[in-house]
């Protein structure tokens, strides 16, 4: 009954929710326990890294941000080797806890953001019938992050806040960099659930790669996927009307093309190394990479050479388990 009360209320929760960004990927209640999961192997796992060319880290601080040269193609054992901010700079958190919809777009920037910086993290999944394992706050939204009992919400605030911390001196007024950040959260997120949800078969991929992380019976796991999916694939029908999409893969391409676009042949926004805007497009469609959409993205738009720098710029994730 759990799985199904879930399904039902994944189902309410969306009709009365108002952004499809809050709706993405959400999952029914047997699910979120599964989602808990999502990244506990780190996506860079799932690819194939023996044909990039390029690479990685070798670091010095400019400006704050790591500093990214050609070099061999970075090993598991290199990437171990990466600094945490705390080496770096004086911003040395005792604790960072991160609740969390695991497959929460706007926390997913969120973590990319951590994992970039070295910023190790525990996360508590909300489950998000009942949002229980946040009934201490009154902001009733993931992410929350906790920074040594300080608590910080929205996004792009948490981002703006840490980053103030790692770097006083950052400008977050730079009109690029802001532009971008804005057209993350009010354009890109939009266009993910009607395209992990766009047929039965995406849908229930979409709920079988989040509930086979999952630590759940079969039971559970089956009502998940598939009361999950059934759910999804109708409410993503909803977001794409909501959202004036005709087309959804067109819309995901285009979002691509228009980021790259946006790149001007540079190896990021940021130039030589991520800047806040990479880190966001790169947090939100990190989940999707693997799914038949994220696969069809990368076939058909000129998207993947960025993502695959992002990938070794990112590294891997510094999140510790709880
Ligand atoms: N502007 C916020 C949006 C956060 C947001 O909408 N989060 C969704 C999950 S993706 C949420 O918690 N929705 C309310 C709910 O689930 O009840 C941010 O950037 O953090």
């Amino acid at each position: 009954m759990r799985g199904l009360s879930g399904t039902i209320s994944v189902a309410r929760a969306l009709r009365a929710n108002s952004t499809a960004a809050s709706t993405f990927l959400r999952p029914p209640r047997a699910a979120s326990y599964a989602v808990t999961y999502w990244t506990t192997s780190n996506p860079q796992n799932l690819v194939d890294r023996s044909n990039l060319s390029t690479p990685s880290v070798i670091r010095s601080d400019v400006i704050g941000f790591r500093h990214y040269g050609s070099a061999a193609a970075a090993s598991p054992a290199e990437q171990d080797l990466k600094p945490r901010i705390s080496e770096q700079n004086s911003f040395n958190p005792k604790e960072v806890v991160l609740f969390q919809y695991e497959a929460c777009p706007f926390c997913n920037k969120v973590k990319a953001f951590l994992d970039y910086h070295g910023i190790q993290y525990k996360v508590v999944e909300v489950n998000p019938t009942n949002k229980k394992e946040i009934n201490w706050s009154h902001y009733k939204k993931v992410p929350i992050v906790i920074v040594d009992g300080e608590q910080l919400v929205d996004s792009s605030d948490i981002i703006d806040k840490l980053v103030k911390r790692i770097h006083p001196d950052y400008d977050l007024n730079a009109d690029e960099e802001k532009k971008w950040r804005e057209w993350v959260d009010n354009h890109l997120v939009h266009v993910l659930s009607p395209n992990i949800y766009r047929t039965v078969s995406e849908a229930l991929e979409s709920f079988d790669y989040i509930t086979t992380k999952g630590n759940f019976s079969l039971y559970e796991r089956l009502v998940a996927k598939y009361g999950g999916a059934a759910a999804m694939y109708f409410v993503s029908k909803k977001l794409k009307k909501r959202h004036n999409i005709t087309d959804e893969r067109q819309a995901l391409y285009g979002a691509a093309e228009q980021w790259v676009d946006a790149l001007k042949g540079r190896k990021f926004l940021g130039d030589l190394e991520p800047n806040l805007a990479d880190l966001a497009v790169f947090g939100v469609l990190r989940p999707i990479r693997h799914l038949k959409s994220g696969r069809d993205m990368v076939e058909h738009t000129r998207i993947g050479n960025w993502f695959s720098e992002m990938e070794n710029a990112v590294g891997q994730a510094s999140r510790m388990s709880a």
